[in-house]
């Protein structure tokens, strides 16, 4: 019915009816979006059977991307142009009087990822598919996603999100795949026939039911599956011990009904900290039941080949997304060792073998470290492995290095209290990667230098990539349109291709059209703008954008205190001439980062007061659009002109936004940080506007000291007279409690991300700015050679490398294709 749009009209009436009992005409748009829905998960169902066919006939190896984030978004416009048939359902619905994208607005946002690492999962997965990898997901269904954000007064108020509430037609329940997971108890040692036996008596066990979701990949020929586990308590309570809770005896409080709660908690809602680490026994809890759930099922389906264990690696790939997966190390080891009657050194090489690892953070603290008592408490037998794993590993660094007890404490698994996580990671596994050149070299040269050291072949880069299809294709379809016109389709399956837009940047009609498109989608941010915040914005005007989790180490408040530099320039002397610009933010703040918190509040007052000044008019317009999600940045990235990645080098280990603004022909505004360099490498100095410190500078200011924020403020008038707005009453401030704490963190505390030092570079780069837009032409020429060097960096590319380095995978052919 896809494929041909009068059956498709005719097969969809007729389904309204059967489904829902309504003819088009009573249809609402949720209606609309319900019914398709269900008809394409349905229409995928075949291809999904024949894929996972085409993978147990051909005995294919199968890589499972292990991550507590998985930030999808929006599927039906994926899905739907993935399968090819966009235009069918585009033209078909029409004819029925809806909008396709009115009715792709019905669908929530699967908004299980708190920013860069739960997206770049959700890219990989769409890469995956569309490459013809066994490759699948495995994830917690949280019944809440990320908070949703409102602004109150200038300040974040976090709403829950309960995008499940009114179903979701893209999942399946697996009920008949349902494994059991344990937390608590204690483990008895005895001695059967000869061997040393492990059991876990006075445990509580629950249900780990998985919810199955496809994953469509271009061409639709394969599609693969995101698994998502939700925690259910046991059907048979009788047969459940509620012997003890938080590890202490049952005092006879600790009823059905607590267990219950407690059981359905752990799958309840994503964390939203990627704010400094939070260590939480719900959240240890979280990543077990991820780890424990997900092994068990992987391991049901490597059973089924009848290969003994020993052949997991050759058929088997275990990836962590980040640390918080790492507790599959000890899971796997424990289960090899029970449950499959494997010693010790036999279950380490399948374990080492079989699990792989990236690390997506230098900051210091986000590493996870888990005090002993909770892990011990919790899970009492991977403790006893943990502290095994511990044991064997510092053995060997003595015997390695005699008398080097330092080096020993440095690396140990466990030390001062705490189970270190990427220790653990990188003992346990056979590759670690970072997610762009200068993460990896910073993480082999500082923060991981003495693992680097002992185990030199592990470590490699994977730079992160995105998602063009629907970054480019989806997001920007009239750009997308305007690229298969000028250079064919090829560019489609081979992203690297888009390269040959170059020849086009002297091309006058192809400029026009790139900037005829970008006015257009201006022009629908800014129908969103006046329609979501009742502001309006100039269309003409530079659209200037920095979308990201708002964290000190990215800057927005870099950005925001040039633009209160601006708004002193333009007010001081009207006769200034800069170019009319349109600052737009989006960003969450974890609800517990206060920094964050007042750093939004600064943009709200800034908003307040530039957007109400006349003398402001047709210069200068500052919006800040709540509830940043995937869905929003598909509306915001195509229109913007300028991409803001500014954060401290040597900070954002990547980046993704940079990335996919760059795709959708904005010029960055960034410093030498992340993938950030890689861009710079590709497309040159002439073709963005670099500035700031380099991360040898930042790291020489942080290990020999010399930078002192009092002196930079002291030297320099307009740094002077912006922080000083922020305690004193006037433009921007009246007394505010949080302004005081920003100055504060930039004076008292040496600004520890360099926004003063950085000042002087960011404002001269922005006049430049200003100064290459008055040139449409050379600006639209940028812009193409941004688009034209963006398909390096689709995760096409980038899973190709982890897929031929690190996984030892090869792409499949299935039924479909072969016929
Ligand atoms: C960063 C920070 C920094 C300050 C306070 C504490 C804190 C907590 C978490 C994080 C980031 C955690 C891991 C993460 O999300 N990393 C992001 O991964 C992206 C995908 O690889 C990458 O593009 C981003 O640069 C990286 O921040």
């Amino acid at each position: 019915m896809f494929y041909d749009m009068e059956l498709f009209t005719t097969v969809f009436k007729e389904q309204l009816v059967s489904r829902l009992g309504k003819n088009v005409e009573e249809a609402t748009a949720d209606d609309i979006y319900r019914v398709l829905g269900s008809l394409i998960r349905e229409h995928i169902g075949r291809e999904w059977a024949g894929t996972n066919q085409a993978y147990k006939t051909n005995r294919e190896k199968q890589v499972y991307y292990f991550s507590m984030e998985f930030l999808v978004g929006r599927m039906l416009g994926n899905n739907v142009l993935n399968l090819g048939v966009y235009d069918t359902v585009r033209k078909g619905l029409k004819e029925l009087g809806w909008d396709l994208e009115t009715i792709e607005e019905q669908e929530p946002d699967a908004g299980l990822g708190n920013g860069g690492l739960g997206r770049l999962a959700a890219c990989f997965l769409d890469s995956l598919a569309s490459l013809g990898f066994a490759g699948h997901g495995c994830g917690i269904r949280y019944k809440y996603g990320l908070f949703e954000q409102k602004i109150v007064d200038g300040h974040q108020v976090e709403l829950p999100d309960p995008w499940l509430q009114k179903g979701n037609v893209w999942e399946e329940r697996r009920e008949d795949k349902r494994v059991e997971v344990s937390f608590w108890g204690r483990v008895e040692v005895s001695e059967k026939n000869g061997r040393t036996v492990f059991e876990t008596v006075g445990d509580e066990k629950i249900w780990a039911v998985p919810y199955d979701v496809p994953i469509v990949g271009y061409g639709s020929a394969h599609v693969n599956t995101l698994r998502l586990w939700s925690a259910e308590s046991a059907a048979d309570p009788a047969k459940m011990r509620f012997g003890a809770q938080n590890g202490q005896p049952n005092n006879g409080y600790y009823t059905f009904l607590d267990y219950n709660r407690s059981v359905e908690s752990i799958s309840e809602f994503l964390y939203p900290d990627d704010s400094g680490y939070e260590g939480k026994l719900l959240r240890l809890k979280q990543q077990y039941f991820l780890c424990s759930a997900g092994l068990q099922s992987v391991l049901r389906t490597f059973g089924k080949l009848g290969l003994p264990f020993t052949e997991l690696p050759r058929k088997v790939a275990v990836h962590i997304n980040d640390t918080h997966p790492t507790l599959v190390i000890p899971e796997l080891m424990r289960i090899l060792i029970d449950e499959k009657g494997f010693g010790w050194d036999e279950a380490w090489d399948v374990t080492t073998r079989t699990v792989s690892y990236t690390n997506h953070t230098l900051m210091s603290e986000a590493l996870e470290k888990w005090p002993i008592h909770m892990v011990r408490e919790l899970l009492p037998r991977v403790y006893m492995i943990i502290e095994e794993i511990n044991k064997r590993f510092c053995g060997m660094l003595l015997e390695r290095f005699p008398g080097r007890q330092d080096l020993v404490s440095r690396m140990a698994v466990i030390e001062s209290g705490q189970v270190k996580m990427a220790h653990l990671a990188v003992v346990g596994s056979y590759s670690v990667n970072g997610v762009a050149r200068l993460h990896t070299e910073l993480l082999k040269t500082d923060v991981m230098q003495p693992f680097y050291g002992l185990f030199p072949e592990r470590f490699n880069n994977k730079t992160n990539g995105i998602a063009h299809r629907r970054w480019l294709m989806h997001a920007n379809p009239e750009l997308a349109g305007l690229i298969c016109d000028s250079i064919g389709t090829g560019w489609i399956e081979h992203p690297d291709r888009l390269q040959e837009l170059e020849r086009f940047q002297n091309d006058p009609l192809f400029l026009e059209e790139i900037g005829r498109i970008k006015r257009g989608n201006k022009l629908r941010l800014a129908d969103y703008i006046r329609e979501k915040q009742g502001v309006s914005v100039d269309p003409d005007s530079l659209f200037d954008v920095q979308a990201k989790r708002l964290h000190a180490y990215k800057r927005q408040l870099l950005n925001v205190l040039h633009i209160m530099h601006l708004y002193h320039l333009m007010k001081d002397d009207p006769s200034v001439d800069r170019l009319p610009r349109t600052f737009i933010f989006a960003a969450k703040a974890a609800p517990a980062y206060f920094l964050a918190k007042c750093i939004i509040k600064l943009i709200h007052a800034v908003m307040d007061t530039v957007n109400n000044d006349p003398r402001m008019e047709g210069k200068l317009k500052v919006v800040f659009l709540e509830n940043y999600s995937v869905s929003l940045a598909e509306k915001i990235i195509p229109a913007a002109n300028v991409s803001e990645q500014i954060s401290t080098a040597g900070k954002e280990a990547s980046g993704t936004g940079n990335m996919k603004f760059m795709m959708n022909g904005a010029l960055t505004v960034g410093t030498l940080d992340g993938a950030n360099v890689e861009i710079h490498e590709r497309i040159g100095a002439e073709n963005m506007f670099l500035f700031g410190l380099r991360s040898e500078e930042v790291l020489d200011y942080y290990n020999h000291g010399g930078y002192l924020a009092r002196e930079v403020y002291e030297r320099d008038p307009r740094i002077q007279r912006v922080l000083d707005d922020l305690v004193h009453p006037g433009p921007f401030s009246r007394h505010d409690r949080e302004f005081e704490f920003i100055y504060q963190s930039l004076l008292d505390h040496n600004d520890e991300f360099f926004v003063l030092r950085d000042f002087a570079g960011y404002a001269d780069t922005h006049a430049a700015v200003d100064r290459a837009y008055l040139n449409a032409h050379d600006w639209a020429a940028k812009s193409v050679v941004n688009i034209a060097h963006s398909g390096h960096f689709s995760s096409d590319c980038t899973v190709k490398r982890y897929a031929s380095d690190i996984w030892k995978i090869r792409p499949v052919r299935t039924a479909f294709e072969i016929k």
